[in-house]
């Protein structure tokens, strides 16, 4: 568990050593930015609105008013961050209450370094590998067309040679989105022929990927629920295939999980990781989300790193994960 410290203000944003250098070590921390400590405040703004900014007054004073703990309790209910959670921050700041006997400021620092200190950033070192594959995997419409894009665009925009493969054939419309991605991104599409066998398109993207020297792949799949065994089979399949063209590929498999889901998004991850396994999730959608503690809930619950989040809709609002922007956006109205 991380120690509880300061907010440090937020100038820059490094993105998470989640993919190997070209045949080398680790990436370099390539500084980006395009996204401030305002962006996350204001993609937020939604779960501020419909569950935290209502306590804010709580903290405001020099005592903790008499029902602080009820109102505090159904403000993170409301947020989506879990029954169970929510009941282990209170008994933890409750306890620190008793101790210490803070004022309403204390606790909303406590507050602060209690959430904070459930996100732990991934750890670890990307193992080397070139091409390096990243698949995106999730329920319909979640959001995985436009993270694949967008990933592979910052991926780009960091000097990496990205291909995009468009392993969602299921539909003639997912090709073309993908394909209008590349275009407006300038990043190369390989897809297949709607109806065509997502394996064998992923086969032909890697190979093809590993000919030419690209730096990394990222692969688009088609949305599914994940209570159909045999799509769950088949996204098994189109995994089995990366690791036949690449040892080791997909080097990492990532869950994108529509914010505004909350809660319903674990059993959609405890399936997907059991299917194909998971890496890491990609939050998207938190801008439109009213729920979105659930951050926190996957964090606790699953044990999963969060690597990026979505912000928004543009390219750029896909971005690393940064705990500390997250909180300080999910608290910022409490003084
Ligand atoms: N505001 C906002 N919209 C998003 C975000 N991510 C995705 N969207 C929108 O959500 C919708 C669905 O996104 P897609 O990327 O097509 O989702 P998908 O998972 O590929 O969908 P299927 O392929 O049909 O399963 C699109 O209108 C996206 O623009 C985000 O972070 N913020
Ligand atoms: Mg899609």
């Amino acid at each position: 568990m991380r120690h509880a410290r300061g907010l440090q203000p937020l100038q820059d944003l490094v993105d998470p050593p989640v993919l190997g250098e070209a045949g080398g070590a680790r990436p370099p921390n390539v500084i980006i930015r395009d996204v401030t400590p305002n962006a996350w405040r204001e993609a937020l703004a939604r779960t501020r609105q419909a569950a935290l900014s209502r306590i804010s007054a709580l903290f405001g004073g020099s005592q903790i008013p008499a029902d602080f703990w009820g109102q505090l309790e159904s403000a993170l209910l409301q947020a989506d961050i879990g029954a169970g959670l929510t009941a282990q921050i209170l008994r933890d700041l409750r306890e620190e209450a008793h101790r210490e006997r803070f004022d309403g400021p204390a606790a909303g620092e406590r507050l602060r370094f209690s959430l904070l200190s459930r996100l732990t950033p991934p750890d670890g070192e990307a193992p080397p590998a070139r091409p390096w594959v990243t698949m995106l995997v999730g329920v319909n419409g979640s959001g995985k067309t436009t993270a694949a894009a967008r990933l592979a665009w910052r991926w780009q925009q960091q000097g990496k040679r990205v291909l995009l493969a468009g392993a969602d054939t299921y539909r003639a419309a997912a090709g073309e989105q993908l394909s209008v991605w590349g275009q407006r991104l300038r990043i190369e599409v390989i897809g297949g022929e709607p109806g065509a066998d997502p394996g064998a398109v992923v086969y032909s993207a890697l190979q093809a990927a590993q000919s030419r020297g690209f730096d990394a792949v990222v692969v688009d799949t088609s949305g599914r629920m994940h209570t159909r065994h045999n799509l769950m089979a088949e996204l098994g399949k189109v995994v089995r295939v990366a690791g036949k063209v690449i040892p080791g590929a997909p080097h990492q498999v990532l869950l994108v999980l529509d914010a505004t889901t909350g809660q319903n998004g674990l059993a959609q991850a405890r399936a997907f990781t059991q299917s194909v396994g998971v890496n890491g999730v990609v939050l998207a959608k938190l801008d439109t989300s009213a729920r979105g503690g659930v951050a926190l809930a996957v964090a606790d619950q699953l044990k999963l790193p969060i690597l990026y989040a979505g912000l928004g809709e543009g390219p750029e609002e896909l971005v690393p994960f940064h705990p500390e922007a997250y909180v300080e956006g999910l608290l910022a109205d409490l003084e």
